[in-house]
């Protein structure tokens, strides 16, 4: 309950926000757990419900324009000109042409405050057009995630809805408090194809994450071909957790994905798990393990119980082959080396272990992440934490932090989507407590862990453990409308956070998942509109 002690600190541009919201739902905001009335399907979408909440969004009172038919987008960054086309076209039934001559709807790389910074915007929607206007690519692209979500919920669709298509006037200029807001997709626990992941990448998108961590090897299996090594994939990525199929990605399929990602401005992280999480690869190699003998594959859920063998030269020329295949492959510049739970490898040789994967990780051009039990190893100044325990405090990460070390904050029983939400969540686990919406939502990053600065954070992740997920459907379940809190915690200004305008912003939320096809979980902390 820090939150509600917390001044709030509006500015005079997020009180007209605040202002709005009051007007839209009537002075009180609901506390009932009931639905709200239905708005039609084609209401015009107000300001206050832009999810992460913007910097500043000022509604220009009795304006607002209605895409015509003949609606065309010019853009200075043809990608982004095409992905928002691409998106009206399916909705709208309109041809929505692109070109670089003067459009209904225009992508700018000029004109934006300098307060928006890489990836922030400007959006203007005025009586005669929409535009938005950036200083890079990314920001354009983060520009077209708003101007969507000012758009009617059934832009979400991919068949032709009716319209009018109308947006409220003003302007939006905003821009990210982190510059780390990721998702994290174990791969690994069961694995998901291209496509499935593709599809996760849609949504993350629209929701202004630009990192996807791709937990790429576990102890139940292993997902990535490495070239002189194929029994990684061929024994190793034979199974998942239950003993299904599994799978793994060609290099080319991962490249696809990395490309795919690039273009929705999101950097994959891909990780290798170790020293510990390792059973796949030493299953599919004798030569990995300090015995010399291979284990048999795994299917459990257990943790704890593998480890490469540190004191072994074979093992490094392993992982020599490993990160700098990957790193050749990953355009983005982290490498996550895993860390965790490694309860079967000594402090010393954990210790060994860690700088000498950090030196291998940096020899070929990368930056690591790992884990924050790293923390208990000597950390390169570049190398960054991920903290994912449930205390609000770590001595060892701590003391790394006042060394330099920066941290992405990942505490299981706020950001982790595989936590049940309740106890009658028929997905995920709840060794990490029970995570509905509020608690996924009310802390702050910047203040959670004590003994660490705030200068220290340099994000928030949102990780999908995959024990017991299994589909696509499974996937959107535990991340709608999780997701969606996290994305605004990485982006949102503190000044933003409070839990009953958090609430109402993510009700509305609930049609556009609808029109979507995405069936997300139905909290009953949020009033959804009838019918979503
Ligand atoms: C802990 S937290 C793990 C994972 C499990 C997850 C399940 C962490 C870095 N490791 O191996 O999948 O719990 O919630």
């Amino acid at each position: 309950m820090a939150h509600a002690l917390r001044p709030r600190r509006l500015t005079a541009a997020l009180a007209a926000v605040t202002a709005t919201v009051l007007l839209t739902l009537g002075a009180t905001a609901p506390t009932a757990t009931t639905s709200t009335a239905a708005k039609p399907a084609t209401a015009v979408a107000s300001f206050a419900d832009i999810v992460p909440a913007p910097v500043s969004a000022v509604p220009a009172t009795g304006v607002s324009y209605a895409l015509p038919s003949s609606a065309s987008v010019s853009s200075d960054v043809a990608a982004v000109g095409g992905y928002l086309a691409a998106i009206l076209r399916k909705s709208t039934g309109y041809a929505v042409p692109v070109s670089t001559a003067p459009g209904t709807i225009q992508l700018l790389l000029s004109g934006a405050p300098a307060a928006v910074g890489a990836q922030g915007y400007q959006l203007d929607v005025t009586a005669s057009g929409v535009t938005v206007r950036a200083q890079a690519a990314a920001g354009l692209f983060a520009g077209v995630q708003t101007l969507l979500e000012i758009l009617p919920p059934g832009v979400e669709s991919s068949t032709v809805q009716p319209g009018p298509w109308t947006l409220p006037g003003g302007r939006v200029v905003d821009y990210p408090r982190y510059a780390y807001r990721g998702a994290m997709l174990d791969v690994a626990r069961h694995f998901f194809t291209v496509a499935q992941v593709e599809r996760y990448i849609d949504q993350i998108a629209r929701y202004k994450i630009d990192y996807l961590h791709l937990h790429l090897s576990d102890d139940q299996g292993w997902r990535i071909a490495i070239n002189g090594w194929p029994q990684l994939t061929a024994h190793g990525g034979s199974t998942e957790v239950g003993g299904g199929p599994g799978g793994y990605y060609t290099q080319a399929d991962y490249a696809a994905i990395t490309a795919y990602a690039q273009q929705h401005y999101i950097t994959v992280v891909p990780e290798i798990d170790m020293p510990g999480h390792s059973n796949a690869a030493q299953s599919s190699y004798a030569q990995l393990n300090c015995d010399g003998v291979a284990p048999p594959l795994y299917t459990g859920t257990d943790v704890g119980f593998s480890s490469f063998c540190v004191g072994s030269p074979t093992t490094y020329t392993f992982l020599d082959d490993v990160i700098g295949q990957l790193a050749a492959l990953t355009p983005g510049p982290y490498l996550h080396i895993g860390g965790d739970e490694a309860q079967s490898t000594s402090a010393a040789d954990y210790a060994t272990f860690v700088n000498k994967v950090q030196a291998i990780t940096a020899a070929h051009g990368k930056t690591a992440i790992g884990w924050h039990d790293i923390a208990n190893a000597t950390l390169l100044p570049s190398t960054i934490a991920q903290f994912w325990d449930t205390s609000t405090s770590n001595k060892a990460l701590t003391a790394a932090a006042k060394k330099g070390t920066k941290i992405i904050m990942s505490p299981a029983n706020h950001a982790y989507l595989d936590m049940k939400y309740t106890s009658s969540t028929p997905l995920g686990q709840d060794w990490a407590g029970l995570t509905d919406v509020k608690k996924a939502y009310d802390w702050d990053p910047g203040a959670y862990l004590s003994g660490v600065p705030a200068s220290a954070v340099v994000g928030v992740e949102a990780p999908l453990w995959t024990e017991t997920i299994v589909t696509s459907a499974d996937i959107e379940y535990m991340a709608f409308p999780r997701l969606a809190a996290l994305a605004e915690l990485g982006w949102s200004p503190e000044s933003t956070h409070t839990w009953t305008a958090f609430r109402t912003r993510l009700a509305a939320q609930g049609p556009r998942w609808k029109a979507a096809g995405i069936t997300y979980y139905h909290s009953t902390q949020i009033a959804w509109p009838t019918g979503s």
